[in-house]
């Protein structure tokens, strides 16, 4: 990678204190409004780090006073946000100083309290609890479950640690909730988990179709990409709510929910039909076209169109569309990850854009977003569903290639990936696991059926628990809870949803004794008895060294970045970048634009199969659909950080509700802030009613953030990612008094 010349490299300047500022101040007059700002007020130095919230993976500018982070703005000189950010970014320092920090570890008591203990005596009682379950029940008994919000350093640390080094052979994290159906969509189809864009992408496309995504909520800046599109772009919206994003798109089709499979099968199949197809692009880079459309030659729009809830003629419309755009891009969310089946509709996505070229070129793709600000590092590193570095678990000589670079035993390298998260939990209720580490997620708030799992977490021997904060749900199950330094108080590295890696910065000091969870790591090592095979793994940035050097070879090369200073405030950099190869600053690069995708024969597969019903059927006594997901773009999953912030909250609802349309409203004697009952089979949580034709009839809406809604949540997961089936539930709604 090209090191910035020294005259660009301000924010370093910056970051050097005090008399270096007037230097800064002669060779940048005026930059950065300094000219405005009052003497007194111009702050000790900045520096620059990549927020620690959702994937977009905007730069902040931290103002720094007396090397303490005192504001956050965003960061003008950023190819991915240039000078914007949502309010979770400007506000991100606020939640760090909350007085619910963790700041000692935490340990139950023989009368079930927890009670605040020294580290030393926490590292001895998670090492001798842990150690005493594998005597008794073998090595797998004690498995963990991680995160896409921590740096890739600490995961590969996380999956590491706990595989090679103490013996557990199951873990998961809460990017299986997340993003697993698009990592194995991509696997088969493209042979590598590859998200092919880049955030211009969304500037340069013709036809931009976002499929179960709501980005004015969720990546508010990716949207805001969107909007400095100067190509007139058509946007479709497909998502049974009328969204944000709906609203403030071209068109929107109210498509029934689950039915997304039958819908894009028809609009392929008017492409096949109409010839209106990139036969060359077809012939030279894909396998499997014939077959796929046989398949789709039965899903006429007529044929599909009741089940869809839509008009045959919006089908027509929508393939008449992607034939006549020049540059036609599709992106999806957690309205295609989070269903039954997911995989092969996110596949159906895929299909459209090999069969019609559109892919490796400007303004195309197949897009997945990602969610969390590293699940993309997670997907990587994390040595779980991929072995770290983005290898197969069963090939042998990519485990030969982890023991040489880590310089582990092969022999402790298992063949296989191990459970998934419900098989976890599936694990626990058969007691074969009874020992569970929960690092930087909060499942008896965010996973599905949360009775069941909490009822779970409840029967575990040994519950450990490393969180920023004392009072989250799963805390409060916690036989020891491990306090943990935040984003802000600790380095290391994020890649955002484009493969973008940019770097975290230690800004401010963790509270007391909380520790970095790379820090965590490190003793927990030693207690164990196993630091020596840890002995290199001193800092973040010596891990990165390591990791980049895991992908030597892979698709996901990283050998020709050089350190944190490289990625520093420098725009960045996205996978791949080889040894020797040149990256111009800021670039924004995307993949395939030579046709090779990352399969044997280097072909794209067309993947496919018949749409099945959801889980869980719709009818009475239960007859709505459950529709789950973002609120605001000020709330952040369970609210652990945003609901520290009194900015975020004022932005936020003022009640947990539950959004209904008016007519369904009406026929059940709702009126527009009463209180209403909403049950499943599972159970019945209390909510305020929201009267809006954003929900179509038939169905209600409730953001994830309020801790009722995985109450009535059903455990119905995608066959090939495990991936939870979180939009779609049977549920009753009735009137009920106000309640006490
Ligand atoms: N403000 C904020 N931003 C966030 C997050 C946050 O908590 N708060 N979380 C981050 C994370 S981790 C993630 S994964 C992303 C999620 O980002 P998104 O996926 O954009 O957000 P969701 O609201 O979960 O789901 C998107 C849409 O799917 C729709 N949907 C439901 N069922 C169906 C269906 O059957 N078909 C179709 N086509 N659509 C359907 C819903 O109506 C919803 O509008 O957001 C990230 N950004
Ligand atoms: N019904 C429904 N449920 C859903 C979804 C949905 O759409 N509908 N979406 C799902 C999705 S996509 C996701 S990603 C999940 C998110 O679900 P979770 O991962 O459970 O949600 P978070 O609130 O992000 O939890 C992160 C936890 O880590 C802690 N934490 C933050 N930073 C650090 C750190 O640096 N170190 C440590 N050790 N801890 C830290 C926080 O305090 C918090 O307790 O929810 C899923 N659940
Ligand atoms: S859009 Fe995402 S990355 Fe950007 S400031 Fe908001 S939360 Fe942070
Ligand atoms: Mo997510």
């Amino acid at each position: 990678m090209r090191r910035r010349p020294i005259r660009q490299r301000v924010g370093d300047l910056w970051h050097a204190r005090d008399g270096k500022l007037t230097q800064l101040l002669e060779r940048a007059p005026g930059g950065f409004g300094l000219g405005q700002v009052p003497r007194a007020r111009v702050p000790d130095s900045t520096t620059t780090l990549v927020c620690g919230y959702c994937s977009t993976g905007c730069a902040l500018t931290a103002h720094l006073r007396s090397g303490s982070a005192v504001n956050l703005t965003p960061t003008v000189d950023y190819t991915v946000n240039r000078g914007m950010a949502c309010p979770k970014g400007w506000e991100a320092l606020t939640p760090l100083g909350a007085p619910d920090r963790a700041t000692m570890p935490l340990l139950r008591n023989a009368s079930g309290v927890l009670e605040e203990v020294r580290w030393p005596t926490a590292l001895d009682r998670l090492v001798r609890r842990f150690r005493a379950i594998q005597d008794a029940h073998g090595p797998a008994s004690v498995a963990f479950i991680g995160t896409g919000q921590l740096p890739i350093e600490e995961l590969a640390f996380l999956g590491t640690l706990a595989k090679f080094g103490m013996g557990m052979v199951h873990g998961d994290a809460n990017t299986r909730q997340c993003m697993a159906t698009a990592v194995t969509a991509y696997k088969e189809t493209f042979g590598f988990d590859a998200p092919p864009y880049t955030y211009a992408d969304l500037e340069e496309s013709d036809l931009l179709v976002f499929v179960g995504a709501n980005p004015c909520i969720a990546h508010p800046i990716l949207w805001e990409r969107v909007v400095r599109n100067q190509r007139q772009p058509e946007i479709v919206v497909v998502d049974p709510r009328r969204t944000e994003t709906a609203q403030a798109a071209t068109r929107h089709v109210a498509i029934r929910p689950q039915s997304d499979l039958d819908f894009f099968y028809a609009v392929a199949h008017v492409l096949c039909r109409e010839g209106w197809i990139d036969r060359d692009f077809i012939a030279a880079h894909t396998t499997g076209y014939g077959a796929f459309a046989a398949h789709v030659a039965a899903f006429t729009p007529a044929a599909v169109a009741d089940r869809c809830g839509v008009s045959a003629d919006a089908i027509e419309q929508l393939a008449h569309l992607v034939h006549t755009r020049e540059r036609v891009s599709f992106w999806w969310t957690m309205g295609v990850n989070q269903s039954h089946q997911g995989v092969r509709t996110a596949q159906a996505l895929i299909a459209l854009a090999l069969m019609t070229g559109n892919i490796g070129k400007p303004g195309t793709g197949a897009n997945s977003i990602t969610g969390q600000c590293n699940a993309m590092g997670s997907r990587l590193f994390s040595n779980t569903t991929s072995l770290i570095g983005g290898h197969a678990w069963d090939d042998p000589a990519a485990r030969a290639k982890v023991a040489r670079v880590l310089g582990v035993d092969d022999a402790r390298i298992q063949a296989k990936p191990g459970l998934a998260y419900d098989q976890i939990f599936a694990a626990i209720a058969r007691g074969d696991i009874r020992g569970l580490w929960i690092v930087g997620t909060n499942p008896a708030h965010s996973w599905i059926n949360q009775r069941d799992a909490r009822e779970l977490l409840a029967r575990l021997d040994f519950l450990v628990v490393q969180d920023m904060y004392t009072s989250t749900d799963t805390v409060k199950l916690a036989h020891l809870v491990l306090p943990a330094a935040g984003w802000g108080e600790k380095d290391g590295v994020f890649i955002n949803s484009e493969r973008r890696l940019g770097v975290i910065k230690q800004v401010r000091r963790a509270p007391a004794q909380a520790l970095s969870d790379f820090r965590i790591f490190q003793l927990v090592a030693d207690a164990w008895g196993c630091g020596e095979l840890f002995a290199r793994w001193r800092s973040p940035e010596a891990v990165f060294g390591m990791l980049k050097e895991l992908t030597r070879g892979q698709p996901c090369d990283l050998t020709g970045v050089g350190g944190y200073q490289d990625l520093d405030g420098d725009g960045g950099v996205q996978w791949p970048v080889p040894a020797g190869t040149y990256v111009e600053r800021g670039a924004e690069r995307r993949l395939f634009a030579d046709g090779r995708f990352f399969t044997p024969d280097g072909r794209a597969r067309f993947v496919f199969e018949a749409p099945r019903p959801p889980a869980e059927t719709v009818r009475a006594p239960f007859p709505f659909t459950l529709l789950t997901g973002r609120g605001s773009a000020s709330q952040w999953h369970t609210e652990t950080r945003t609901a520290k912030s009194e900015v975020l909250r004022r932005l936020a609802p003022a009640a947990e509700h539950v959004e209904l349309n008016p007519d369904d409203a009406a026929r059940l004697g709702i009126g527009p802030t009463d209180w209403v009952r909403v049950s499943s089979r599972r159970g019945s949580v209390e909510l305020r009613a929201f009267l809006t034709r954003a929900v179509p009839r038939g169905s209600v809406f409730a953001a994830m953030h309020t801790v009722k809604t995985n109450v009535l949540t059903f455990a119905a997961f995608d066959h090939y990612s495990r991936q939870p089936a979180y939009k779609h539930c049977a549920v009753a709604v009735e009137k009920i008094d106000p309640p006490g």
